[in-house]
């Protein structure tokens, strides 16, 4: 008789945005591998129903509790438990049947979360960066203290953590991280003052959400992916280099002791590092489109231009802070980009009102989970008052 090989299960938060959705095409394909448990999302309840239907989860969880009814109605006739709120997110996270969280609410919102998935012994598959940008050091020493892994599902991170296998204890040099320049890479300063968010969301190469597309415009996404370095490969802000490679075919590359540099490569396709992040270590046949280096004849690398785009020397900067610095940067920008995603602020505006809120929100150098709630709190209220 052949074993049956027990499903893991997947509790996938933020199942209707864009990592949610490939998440579970992942799934699809992967029949025999996965099954999911639990999805949540904040405001989308048609995706979420349309996926409940499909899917049939144990259980589903809208954030926003004005949807609780619709949702609840529209699955009467299915046996999944439903819940509202943000609270009810979190708790979903840790139900005992879980083995992999896969993170990828937008912003502030996954930590909570996450740090309840660390604590129920939870392996965490990460695709919502602001958690460990905002409280990294935590985070770390959660998942630490309860064995837990934090397996990346952000693109240069799954590259670098690919580059690292098998390496052992062998020493880093250096990161570096590649950056595709965004949709305004070439862009003058002066022209940079006229950009509309319209045209902010049409990114070159990768199709996302809105929020981390702004953020990939401004460079601030790349900010943050230095600080997710830092947590995620302990390593020092000096071995942290960014690279802008505008093919964004070479994912991220990790520099060895010895100078040598080992580099992850393959299309832009985020499918790829979310099943990597489900299967680790394991590598499982896909049928992705395959890069072709017939088709690109070049690759080709710039240095970033932290004049035009100081988002990024923002975060090197609040990244060499520390303490709950990170956490004001981040806070300071979901609010900027909110803004500015409404037509209220202009693109080099952000930066602008990043740099003062930086100066002026109250530093907190050992912050503990209730300075990162506060912190949060009162530099979006500061944020907004200097808008
Ligand atoms: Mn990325």
């Amino acid at each position: 008789m052949q074993e049956e090989i027990k499903k893991k299960q997947l509790a996938i938060l933020g199942s209707t945005g864009s990592i949610g959705t490939q998440t579970l095409e992942v799934v699809s394909e992967n029949e025999t591998l996965f099954e999911v448990y639990a999805l949540t999302a904040n405001n989308q309840v048609d995706l979420l129903i349309e996926q409940a239907r499909k899917y049939q989860p144990e259980m589903v969880a809208i954030g926003n509790e004005a949807h609780y009814l619709k949702l609840k109605n529209a699955l009467a006739d299915l046996p999944i438990k439903v819940f509202a709120g943000a609270d009810s997110i979190a708790q979903v996270a840790e139900m005992q049947p879980i083995d992999i969280v896969l993170t990828a609410m937008v912003g502030y919102s996954g930590l909570k979360p996450t740090m309840n998935a660390i604590k129920a012994g939870k392996i965490i598959a990460l695709a919502n960066k602001e958690t460990l940008v905002v409280a990294g050091e935590l985070i770390c020493d959660l998942a630490a203290k309860h064995n837990v892994s934090i397996l990346p599902v952000d693109s240069e991170h799954s590259a670098i953590f690919q580059c690292l296998a098998g390496e052992g204890n062998n020493p880093i040099e250096k990161l570096i991280l590649t950056a595709s320049g965004g949709p305004f890479r070439t862009k003058t300063i002066t022209e940079l003052g006229h950009v509309s968010s319209a045209e902010a969301l049409k990114h070159p190469n990768w199709e996302m959400g809105a929020k981390i597309t702004i953020d990939s415009a401004s460079l601030m996404n790349k900010g943050f992916e230095i600080i997710e370095a830092k947590w995620l490969f302990g390593v020092t802000p000096e071995q942290i280099e960014v690279v802008v490679h505008p093919q964004s075919i070479i994912h991220s590359m990790v520099q060895f002791a010895d100078g040598s540099i080992k580099a992850q490569l393959g299309m832009p396709d985020m499918k790829l590092p979310i099943q990597y992040a489900l299967t680790y270590p394991d590598r499982l046949k896909t049928n992705f489109p395959r890069f072709d280096f017939n088709l690109c004849s070049q690759f080709t690398f710039e240095r970033p231009d932290m004049e035009r785009f100081r988002n990024l020397s923002y975060a090197y900067y609040a990244m060499e802070k520390g303490g709950n610095m990170p956490c004001i940067l981040n806070a300071a920008n979901e609010v900027v980009v909110a803004e500015f995603l409404k037509n209220k602020i202009g693109f080099l505006q952000m930066s602008d009102i990043i740099e003062d809120v930086l100066m002026k929100a109250q530093f907190v150098e050992k912050p503990t989970y209730d300075d990162y709630v506060k912190t949060d709190e009162l530099v979006r209220i500061l944020t907004m008052e200097l808008i």
